[in-house]
Order: C-alpha cells, then structure tokens, then sequence
C-alpha cells in the first residue's frame, strides 16, 4: 500500500523503494514488541511540504529509553536492530511518542520535493467504518496567508450515502473557501438538503491574531491546546441538510505555539492530552494517531484532525 500510494503521488522508484522499507520496518517492528498494532498511511501538504505520512502505532509495552532503541545495534529481542535507525535515516520527518505503558506511535514522513505557503503543520487519521469500504467522514484543510481553516465533515450513518453528503460538504468548501465562516456552514446546510446530511464543523486558525474560529452544526468535537491549557469548542446539535440551529461562530484566543485537534464521533470525547506527558510538543500526527488509538469507537468511521500552529 506504502508503494502504490507512493507511486500515485508521483513519487520515482527510488522514493518508493524509500517508503517500502519504512513500512516494512514499522510493520516488523509492531509485529516483535507489540503483537499487533496498525499502519496508517496517507498524504499530506502542510508547512512541511507534500509527501506521504506513513504512521505506526500499537498498544503495545512501550519504550522506556527512546533513543537508546533508535541507535542501531539495540534490540530487546535479538535481531539486527537496525529497524527504527533506518527509519529514521530514510524519513525527511520523523518521530516517536513512546512511554512505558502508553504504547508506541512512530511517524515518518516522506517529502516530494513541492514546497507551498502553508503556516500551520496538519496530523489526520480518516479511518473507515468496519464492514464498509468507503468513509463517510472526509476533511479539508485550506491554507491562506496567515491563517488555516479545516472543514471536517460526518455524513449521517456510514457508507455510500453518508460518503456523498461529506463529499457535498467538501466541494462547497471548495469553491469559495474564504468567505465567512458562517456564510461557509450555511451555504453547506442549504446543500446538503437532497443528501443524508452530516454534521459539519468548520474551524479557522488565524496566527496572527491568535484567535481560532469556529462553526459546528452537530456532533463534531474539538479542543484547542495552548500553554495555558485546554478550550472544548462549542457545537450545536442538528444536522446540516437538514435541521440547523441558528448557524454562529464563536471564538477562542490562544497564545502560540497552540494545537487544535477535531473530531468527528466515531472518535470518544473523553480525552485529554495532558494526560500524554510531552505529546503536544510532538509532531501533532502523533497526536491524531494516538487519539485514533485510543478512543476510537469502532461502530463508525473515526477522523481525527491535529494542526500545530506557531511552532519553531
Ligand atoms: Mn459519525
């Protein structure tokens, strides 16, 4: 899958040769000290450039010594050991969220060599309901000079049909993905009328301002992480396309560095970063990932959205 999602990025065969022996490591290194575990592997454009984001994680015993298990020649289980230090030779980004107890999330990036004017470093996880082969939840992030938005969409039920609404939402987004906020959601709402209908939630990061804004019509969460602690975002009940609340934006200063995180329901509420000791000032992939890890529900498509904003 690394190789064909490669190759469809345009990617040549020395890349995908690169992106092959790093999911091959991940994979091995699951399969030895976790059991079992799951590779996630999907593109990616942010302030890091475009590529494919190759995400490892397991519940597995965890790391007590990080670096100790990335230099070559250590392994608890007596083969080469040569697994993460290559990983990480090969990744244009890499890192590890590892604790004793807590698991393993390992991330490894892949660059194209395109470059944009991104600002803000996006993680997701867009995980598709068991039994089906299609997600009903889809995101899009949209970068602006001095500000991101991240529209993330939950078509109702699972499957084809809450596939379209999401896919609805999305190319409304699309095409005017600067207006206001609110008039975004309502145009979104009104559209969305002849679909299944989906809960909607449309966040905007503004760095400069330090101010995150942001629009929710049903069961879309979110929380916004600075150093002065944790803000849950506000969503009204309903369902765009079908019945809306009076469609409104509220506003959450921040201080940067900051990470907002959305999710769609298919990912539990009952979450906290903090009780991750030193995950926000990890790559915010890691953070999706482990969320996705964690409290994923099971019966439901499950997205996870993390974007850092104002780091070195
Ligand atoms: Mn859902």
């Amino acid at each position: 899958m690394a190789q064909r999602e490669g190759a469809a990025l345009g990617f040549g065969e020395e890349a995908v040769g690169r992106v092959a022996i790093i999911a091959t490591e991940l994979s091995t290194n699951i399969l030895k000290h976790a059991g079992r575990g799951e590779i996630l592997i999907r593109p990616f454009a942010d302030a890091e450039g475009h590529g494919l984001e190759i995400l490892a994680v397991d519940n597995g015993p965890g790391m007590s010594d990080v670096a100790r298990c990335l230099s070559d020649g250590y392994t608890t289980v007596g083969t080469r050991g040569t697994g993460l230090g290559a990983v990480r030779r090969l990744a244009h980004r890499f890192g590890v969220f590892s604790r004793p107890g807590q698991g393993t999330a390992i991330l490894a990036r892949c660059l194209d060599g395109q470059s944009n004017a991104a600002t803000a470093v996006v993680g997701a996880v867009r995980a598709v309901c068991p039994g089906e082969t299609i997600s009903g939840d889809d995101f899009r992030v949209h970068h602006m000079p001095g500000a991101t938005r991240i529209l993330l969409a939950d078509g109702s039920g699972h499957g084809p049909f809450a596939a379209h609404a999401a896919e609805e939402a999305l190319r409304i987004f699309a095409a005017a993905p600067e207006d206001p906020p609110e008039i975004v959601v309502g145009r979104i709402h009104r559209g969305l009328a002849s679909t299944r209908g989906a809960a909607i939630g449309l966040a905007e990061i503004e760095e400069g301002a330090g101010v995150v804004r942001f629009v929710g019509v049903g069961n879309i969460a979110g929380a916004l992480y600075d150093l002065g602690g944790a803000k849950k975002l506000v969503s009204l009940s309903g369902t765009a396309g079908h019945l809306s609340p009076p469609i409104r934006e509220f506003l959450y200063p921040f201080s940067p560095p900051a990470t907002l995180v959305l999710h769609s329901d298919g990912i539990g509420t009952r979450w906290d970063l903090g009780a991750y000791p030193g995950l926000l000032g990890a790559h915010p992939a890691l953070a999706a990932g482990i969320l996705y890890r964690d409290f994923r529900r099971g019966r439901d498509d499950a997205t996870v959205v993390t974007v850092r904003v104002g780091a070195k």
